[in-house]
């Protein structure tokens, strides 16, 4: 990992956004994720490699987490500092003039707050060529279901990063395939397998954005 690379992670861990941002104290003055990101790129690192570093960094903060060192405020900060590396990364994921695949309908599930994945998945897939209808966080099953008949043909993907929002995540699945049998769901996040997937009675299950395009470009016609 290059110094740089290993920065940026530091400032995800440390919830460093910029330069001009006095959080954490004793990094004050010191550039952040902002300014760190755009050197990366200017350095010709890849966008893959930046991503790496973030998650390493959310790993960190997520474990001190865990272990009672940080709090929420850290977090929220973590995800400051994260959501100012994507704006550099948007322009990478652009669907640029591709022409669209079909639509997804993605949304965190209810309960749910987190989005980082889930818009990490929405940029990618989109930069494939799909149309994405980004329901947010917290997303009742109502209100995917109301995408889904409003989008004929459309796929669905659910995103959860706690273990008790599966509960949700089981629950709306259940309720789309009984409102809509015909249309493929895809879920995924950090507490989700391939095994609770299947228990939920999903069609997909991806760790990572790249999966939900592949299972998209595989499992859903496109025309
Ligand atoms: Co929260 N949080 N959080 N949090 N948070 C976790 C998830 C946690 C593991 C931290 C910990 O304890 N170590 C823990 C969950 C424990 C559990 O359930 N087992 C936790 C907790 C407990 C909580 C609260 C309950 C804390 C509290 O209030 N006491 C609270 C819950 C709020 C709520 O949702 N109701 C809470 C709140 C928050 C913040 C709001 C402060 C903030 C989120 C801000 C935001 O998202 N805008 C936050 C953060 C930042 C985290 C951690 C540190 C980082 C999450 C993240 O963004 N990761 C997280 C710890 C960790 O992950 N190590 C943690 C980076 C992101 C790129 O990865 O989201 O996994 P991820 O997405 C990946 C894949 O999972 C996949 O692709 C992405 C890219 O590779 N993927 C999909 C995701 N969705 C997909 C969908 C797909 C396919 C792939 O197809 C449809």
């Amino acid at each position: 990992m290059s110094e740089l690379i290993k920065q940026i992670a530091y400032c995800i861990e440390r919830g460093k956004v910029n330069k001009m941002s006095p959080f954490p104290n004793d990094m004050k003055e010191q550039p952040g994720t902002d300014e760190l990101t755009k050197q990366a790129i200017e350095e010709g690192i890849g966008p893959d490699v930046i991503l790496e570093a973030c998650n390493d960094g959310m790993q960190k903060v997520g474990d001190k987490f865990g272990r009672n060192e940080v709090f929420v405020p850290e977090l929220l900060m973590a995800a400051k500092a994260m959501n100012a590396v994507m704006e550099h990364l948007k322009p990478f994921f652009a669907a640029g003039n591709l022409k669209v695949k079909g639509k997804f309908v993605l949304g965190t599930v209810a309960g749910d707050l987190h989005d980082i994945g889930k818009n990490l998945v929405s940029m990618v897939v989109e930069g494939n060529g799909w149309q994405v209808i980004d329901l947010g966080v917290d997303v009742k099953t109502e209100k995917f279901i109301s995408a889904v008949k409003e989008n004929p043909g459309c796929a669905v993907g659910l995103s959860a990063l706690l273990t008790t929002t599966m509960a949700n995540m089981e629950k709306t699945v259940s309720a789309i395939r009984e409102e809509c049998p015909s249309v493929k769901i895809i879920v995924g996040g950090a507490p989700v397998t391939m095994n609770s997937a299947k228990r939920m009675g999903a069609d997909g299950y991806s760790p990572d954005p790249q999966g939900a395009v592949t299972f998209l470009n595989q499992s859903v016609s496109i025309g």
